[in-house]
C-alpha cells in the first residue's frame, strides 16, 4: 500500500457495502430475486477493465432492493444502492450513491423522503425527528459537499449526507460506517412499518414513488458513464428496467407532467439538470430538521 491514502488503488471496493446490506436484510426478511435480476445479473460492459455487478430482490415489504456496482481497475468505483418499499408503506427510499475516481468521491447517502419534508411536516416528524443525531455524528467527518441544485435538494431529507471527499482510506471508512448506520436505521423503520389500508393513501405513496423514479430515470448524473459502458440502448434499459424499475408501471404520468418547467418549445425535455439555477452551498436544515436554507444563484 502506498503511504498517502489512495484507498482506490489499495483495493477499495463498494462490494463490502452491498454484502453488509444484503446480509442485514436477510436477517430480518426473506429475499426473493426480483424479475429484473435475470436480465441484468450477467450484464457485460464494453470495456475489459470494467466489472458491473447488478443484483435485485424483493421482500414482503420491499418492492425493489437493488444494487449496481461498477469497478474499473485502479480508477472508477461506483455504488448505486437503493430500496423502495411497496406502496402500502410510506417508507423513505434508501439511497446510497457514490462515484469515486482517483481524484474524488461524490456521495449521496440518505433516506430520501417520499414526501417533501418542508411541505409535509407530519412526514418529517414521523421519520426524521428521531434521526437528527445521525447528522450530528457525521457532519464533521463527511461535510456538506458544496453547491447542490434546488432540484436535487427537494428529494433529500434533513439527514442527507451529501459530500465530496478525497478518496482516502479514512474517508471511505467513515462512509462505510455511515452506510452501516443509515441502512440499519432504514431496516428498523421497515420492520416497524404498518401496512396502510386506505386506498387513497396507497395511491399517494405509489405516485410519490413514481415521481421519484421518473426524476432519477431522466436526470441521473451517472447516465453518461453507463452509456459509455453498455451503449445507449443498454444504458436506457438499465435505468428504466433495473435501477428505477417501476418508472414504466407504477404510474402513467410523464416526466414533463411532473416537472413541466423542463418543457421545451418543441415538446422535448430540457437536458439541463437545473432549471431554477439556484443552489445551496451549506446544509439548509437546522438541528431539528427544519428547512432554513438560503439559495444562491448558480
Ligand atoms: C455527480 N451525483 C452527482 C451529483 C449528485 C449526484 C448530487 C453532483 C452534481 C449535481 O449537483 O447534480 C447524485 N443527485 C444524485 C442523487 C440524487 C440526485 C443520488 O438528485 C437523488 C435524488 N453517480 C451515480 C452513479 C454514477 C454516478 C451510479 O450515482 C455512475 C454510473 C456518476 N455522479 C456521477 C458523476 C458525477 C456525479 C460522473 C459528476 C459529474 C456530473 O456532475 O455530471
Amino acid at each position: 500500500m502506498s503511504g498517502g491514502g489512495g484507498g482506490l488503488g489499495a483495493g477499495f471496493s463498494y462490494q463490502k457495502f452491498v454484502h453488509f446490506a444484503l446480509e442485514q436484510t436477510r436477517l430480518r426478511s426473506t429475499l426473493v430475486p426480483h424479475p429484473s435480476q435475470e436480465k441484468f445479473k450477467f450484464i457485460k460492459p464494453n470495456e475489459d477493465n470494467s466489472v458491473l455487478n447488478a443484483l435485485s430482490f424483493s421482500t414482503s415489504k420491499i418492492r425493489l432492493l437493488r444494487s449496481l456496482t461498477i469497478e474499473q481497475k485502479n480508477s472508477v468505483q461506483v455504488l448505486d444502492f437503493a430500496a423502495f418499499s411497496e406502496p402500502e408503506y410510506d417508507l423513505p427510499i434508501f439511497c446510497a450513491n457514490a462515484f469515486s475516481s482517483p481524484a474524488r468521491s461524490i456521495v449521496v447517502l440518505d433516506l430520501n423522503p417520499l414526501y417533501d419534508t418542508t411541505e409535509h411536516k407530519d412526514y418529517r416528524e414521523k421519520y426524521y425527528r428521531n434521526l437528527m443525531p445521525l447528522i450530528r455524528k457525521y457532519s464533521e467527518l463527511l461535510p456538506w459537499g458544496g453547491k447542490i441544485t434546488s432540484e436535487s435538494l427537494r428529494f433529500f431529507s434533513p439527514i442527507v449526507i451529501w459530500t465530496i471527499f478525497e478518496p482516502t482510506e479514512a474517508n471511505h471508512q467513515a462512509l462505510y460506517s455511515a452506510f452501516v448506520d443509515y441502512y440499519k436505521v432504514w431496516l428498523e423503520l421497515m420492520e416497524g412499518a404498518v401496512r396502510e389500508t386506505c386506498e387513497e393513501k396507497i395511491d399517494c405513496n405509489r405516485e410519490a414513488q413514481h415521481k421519484y423514479l421518473t426524476w432519477r430515470a431522466e436526470k441521473d448524473p451517472g447516465y453518461p458513464l453507463l452509456k459509455k459502458l453498455v451503449g445507449e440502448s443498454g444504458a436506457k434499459d438499465l435505468v428504466r428496467e433495473f435501477l428505477f424499475e417501476g418508472v414504466g408501471s407504477l404510474g402513467t404520468k410523464s416526466f414533463l407532467e411532473y416537472f413541466p418547467e423542463y418543457a421545451q418549445q418543441d415538446g422535448t425535455v430540457n437536458r439541463k439538470r437545473s432549471m431554477a439555477g439556484k443552489s445551496f452551498g451549506t446544509r439548509p436544515w437546522d438541528a431539528h430538521g427544519r428547512f432554513v436554507g438560503d439559495a444562491v444563484d448558480e
